[in-house]
């Protein structure tokens, strides 16, 4: 094994990020006052009158994601203009000051309770950036209220699974810019919620660089550790409520991060995976003009994220009664019932597998279940062929590989080939794998599967394969 692959192969993910690995697929729900006054971004001068979900239900909010197989949720607790959905002690410009519940609702522990009621994890946005609060620019003030305020956030409403920092920062009322205490908030993190991902601006996952839920034909895991500095993310961020940042996507400029090529002269690497954030509509807050997404957009957007070493986090705002509105119910029962449909028949156990190389220590039956047991090639050899034989003749449309992440992410090319009217044809040509891979074959009619690892970083691993009808 040569230096650098020893290298990089030795960056593996923590515990918390393995969990959050296999999320894949979860919300944001962005609500709050630009809810009320029809805008995007406020001003944080807006009137704790205005809001008033009189309709709210986040059992509704929650049922609904859930039938689109999402497995967690993310609020605004708190958004640029400074208003808090729950009874900050902190600051006024909160929900308690609002005709909701008179002044007595906290929208925090609602979401938070129907979120362990229907199963789903919890996440909190907390935008370090607040227009509101009159100690905004005088640095140490308000790093110790903000700290306050994730105190709350923190302590009040059960296990969080990210905590999620905007890079969207700008000045406060006063003119002033901030200088933020980043690493009192991870700490105070790690001290509060030891199990939660702090994201985009924090060191456990890493922003994919646009909102129109784009990602690199490569999104590596192990990139170097520079990419994590806040200031630098904040730098690329939205810099103003702007359309068209919303649909930029990924350019040719935005260059791949992590193959082993580019790695070969960074000293400090880390396992930093990549998450798509974008909403099911145009805006992150609902506007009554707007409606979902396509159908096939939103699975492209899956099948360019979850299906390729990503997470996906769309955005479904609640409109002003404080209801998911009844088209993007529609839209998320779709995608669910697409899934569902797609991931049925996994007829992966009905094969006779062999292999040409296998670790002594591990079985190639171990990738029928995705639970921790793997496969694992010999070391030395840098690949591996995987022969997959059924009985008869079957219609064979979508296929998924996934590496065994505690061995970090090894895979960099494979082909996969099928027997078609006794003719071994090459099908599919992919480069990572990663946490899941989701190869769409269209419709092979077949009864031979061949996967052939052509290029890994060293012996390959496997933790599942799926091959579905
Ligand atoms: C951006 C913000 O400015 C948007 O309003 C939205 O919250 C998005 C997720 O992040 O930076």
């Amino acid at each position: 094994m040569d230096n650098l692959a020893k290298k990089l192969i030795s960056v593996t993910p923590s515990k918390r990020q393995l969990e959050w690995h296999k999320l894949e697929f979860y919300s944001f729900i962005h609500f709050g006052m630009n809810t009320f006054y029809n805008t995007e971004w406020g001003t944080g001068k807006e009137d704790p009158k205005k809001f008033n979900p009189t309709k709210l239900d986040t059992d509704q909010w929650v049922e609904s994601l859930k039938n689109a197989n999402i497995k967690a949720v993310i609020l605004t607790c708190k958004h640029h203009d400074g208003f808090c959905l729950w009874p900050s002690k902190y600051t006024e410009h909160s929900i308690k000051n609002s005709p909701y519940k008179n002044g007595n609702g906290d929208i925090v522990k609602e979401l938070s309770n129907s979120c362990k009621k229907f199963g789903l994890k919890f996440g909190v946005y907390l935008s370090p950036w607040d227009m509101n609060s009159k100690y905004y620019g005088y640095n140490e003030e308000y790093n110790t209220f903000f700290k306050n305020q994730l105190t709350e956030l923190l302590t009040q409403y059960g296990e969080i699974f990210s905590v999620w920092f905007d890079g969207a920062c700008g000045e406060g009322e006063n003119g002033k810019k901030q200088v933020y205490d980043w690493e009192g908030y991870y700490n105070l993190i790690r001290e509060l919620q030891p199990n939660a991902c702090i994201a985009i601006c924090g060191p456990d996952v890493r922003w994919c660089g646009n909102e129109a839920g784009d990602c690199r034909e490569e999104e590596w895991n192990v990139v170097p550790a520079r990419l994590s500095k806040s200031e630098i993310i904040q730098e690329n961020s939205q810099k103003s409520d702007n359309e068209e940042f919303r649909e930029r996507k990924i350019s040719s400029t935005d260059k791949i991060l992590g193959t082993r090529e580019l790695l070969k002269n960074e000293e400090n690497l880390i396992w930093y995976p990549c998450e798509v954030d974008t909403s099911i509509r145009k805006g992150w807050f609902y506007h009554k003009d707007e409606s979902p997404k396509e159908l096939d957009k939103l699975l492209d957007i899956y099948y360019n994220s979850v299906g390729n070493n990503a997470t996906l986090l769309l955005n479904v705002p609640p409109n002003k009664d404080g209801l998911i509105d009844e088209q993007d119910v529609i839209r998320l029962k779709e995608i669910g019932e697409h899934l569902n449909n797609t991931f049925k028949n996994n007829i992966v156990n009905e094969a006779k597998i062999e292999v040409d190389f296998i670790d002594n220590n591990t079985n190639i039956y171990n990738i029928l279940s995705e639970d921790d047991k793997f496969y694992k090639g010999i070391d030395n050899e840098e690949t591996a062929t995987i022969k997959f034989k059924f009985e008869n003749i079957k219609e064979i449309k979508t296929l998924v590989l996934k590496e065994h992440l505690p061995l970090s992410q090894r895979i960099e090319q494979f082909e996969i080939y099928a027997n078609i009217n006794n003719t071994l044809v090459n099908i599919y040509n992919g480069k990572i794998v990663g946490s899941r891979k989701i190869c769409k074959l269209g419709n092979i009619t077949t009864d031979y599967i061949e996967i052939r690892i052509l290029k890994s970083r060293v012996c390959p691993t496997l933790n599942f394969v799926g091959i579905y009808i």
